[in-house]
């Protein structure tokens, strides 16, 4: 067979999709065969992740692939979103339903860690942002309500981790995904046993880690069965969303730059050859998270486009057919800098009615009164904030890293944004690239095939992919306008209401 075929499952918290990449020669091509909606569910005031009818679909995705390319497959692997984590019981067995990151329970956690562990310290020995949703404020507040799932748990695997295991009955942690869950210390490349001492976590639960590439298993016989395949192996990709995702960034070696992951969350980042853990990352609550190829993703994660996700689902219950486009193009119509919000305010981690959030916010800051159910308006708010957000993280990854950036690639369904692309390029003042969309289901796609022993860097990949992918510019506008923006947005963000 000339071409090879790579199935990749990406999990994300808004969808799911199954996309094969055909490679032939120097070229990728994409096909997704399968897309169904993810999100969470909602059980007696907790958050939860439907995992087994997640796992239905992941079978229909390769029953699909099935019926339009036949029995042959070169390796299937599974990205999903971080932090969130399966357990497994001594039988192997799953216990309980995955929390979703957003769960309420997840609330003074941080206050806990600060009193055992020190803040500081899971900084120094984690190199990972603080954040209420991480793995680590996940497991504290499990022990903090003893939780009787943890003492019967012996592992954690998390999202991607436990769908490799559902396919192929081995037990592995990606080091990736292992990376950002605060219970691994990137320095020493290893579980970190003091956060789990300090916390009172069970470190029984620690799971064999592997690394982007390794083959886990074939695929279980009485699957490959069921859905009509010849054997193949389950290759771990990036199993962090957002490192399979950097690996697909249409980047070349030496030109400054930086990424922007944009989906639910959007998340900016430089490319480092090793951590940067000292005091002004401490400050600035940057992440050192773990990237393919021994590469350090130096990242914060902005709350991104979840607003707009909330704000639709409001709005379509009065307006059942608009679509993201939609609103992009009534953003387009609406009045400029009518107001800013701080997109990572905790008003809108997970609001009630995000429409009514924003206005509030708008209100509270003494900024302007919005009508919620002004479409244009709000969404137009949520997307120059979003732009302005960018570049105040992009400026404090520049300043702790002393680099300069001159090119920004978005990659991930915000790209599809054209709108918001302009306004990131006006925001930042410095030329933005949109695309490849799917960039995480490609980064898995070329990790498995790097695992298959067809490529051997990221240069070499990244080269792949600029011949595959149309990739579009977008140069800044209207500078001093935004320059005043951004003031503007600083003072608000930094002052609060
Ligand atoms: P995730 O992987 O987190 O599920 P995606 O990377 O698929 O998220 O991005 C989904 C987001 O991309 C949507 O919430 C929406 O805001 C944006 N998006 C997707 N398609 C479009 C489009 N055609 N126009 C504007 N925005 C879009
Ligand atoms: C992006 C992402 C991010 C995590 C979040 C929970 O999809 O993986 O890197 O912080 O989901």
């Amino acid at each position: 067979r000339e071409t090879r075929r790579f199935l990749a499952f990406d999990l994300g918290a808004e969808s799911g999709r199954a996309v094969v990449g055909s490679i032939k020669e120097d070229r990728l091509a994409l096909t997704e065969i399968y897309r169904f909606p993810t999100g969470g569910t909602k059980i007696n005031n907790h958050l939860y992740w439907d995992v087994l009818g997640f796992y239905s679909q992941l079978l229909a995705g390769l029953k699909k692939y099935v019926s339009e390319y036949g029995s042959d497959l070169d390796g299937i692997g599974v990205d999903a979103w971080g932090v969130d984590f399966g357990l497994l019981d001594k039988r192997g067995n799953l216990l309980g339903n995955p929390y979703h990151y957003r769960d309420a329970k997840n609330e003074g956690t941080m206050a806990i860690i600060d009193k055992k562990l020190g803040l500081r310290e899971l900084y120094n020995l984690t190199g990972i942002q603080l954040l209420q949703i991480n793995t680590v404020n996940q497991l504290v507040a499990m022990v903090r309500d003893e939780d009787p799932l943890l003492p019967a748990a012996e592992n954690i695997l998390f999202i991607g981790d436990l769908f490799h295991y559902f396919f192929t009955g081995v037990k592995a942690v990606e080091h990736t995904v292992a990376s950002i869950s605060q219970l691994y210390n990137t320095v020493t490349d290893d579980w970190e046993k003091k956060v789990f001492a300090a916390l009172g976590i069970p470190s029984k639960i620690t799971t064999r880690l592997i690394r982007a590439g390794d083959v886990i298993g074939p695929l279980k016989g009485e699957l490959a069965e069921e859905v009509g395949l010849n054997e193949v192996p389950v290759i771990a990709p990036a199993v962090h969303d957002t490192a399979s995702a950097a690996v697909a960034v249409p980047a070349v070696e030496d030109e400054g730059w930086a990424f922007l992951n944009s989906g639910t969350w959007s998340i900016v980042g430089l490319e480092l050859d090793s951590p940067v853990i000292n005091d002004r990352s401490y400050e600035m609550n940057i992440s050192n998270s773990g990237g393919a190829f021994n590469r350090i993703l130096y990242l914060k994660n902005v709350m991104g486009l979840w607003i707009i996700q909330c704000c639709k689902r409001i709005w379509n219950k009065k307006h059942p057919s608009l679509s993201y486009q939609e609103i992009a193009s009534l953003a387009q119509g609406a009045a400029p800098f009518v107001a800013f919000i701080d997109p990572d305010d905790p008003a809108f981690l997970n609001p009630v009615d995000a429409t009514a959030a924003v206005a509030a916010y708008c209100c509270r800051t003494g900024q302007a009164e919005v009508d919620k159910d002004d479409i244009g308006t709000i969404s137009r708010i949520v997307f120059e904030s979003l732009a302005l957000k960018y570049r105040y993280v992009l400026e404090r990854l520049m300043e702790a890293t002393g680099s300069k950036v001159k090119v920004l690639h978005i990659t991930g369904g915000g790209s599809n944004n054209e709108l918001l692309n302009e306004f990131t390029a006006s925001a930042l003042g410095i030329k933005v690239t949109a695309g490849p969309v799917e960039a995480t289901a490609i980064g898995n796609i070329m990790l498995q095939a790097t695992g298959a022993g067809l490529y051997r860097s990221l240069p070499e990949i990244r080269r792949i992919i600029r011949n595959s992918f149309e990739i579009k510019e977008y140069l800044p506008e209207e500078r001093e306008v935004w320059e005043k923006a951004y003031e503007r947005f600083v003072r608000i963000i930094e002052e609060k209401g």
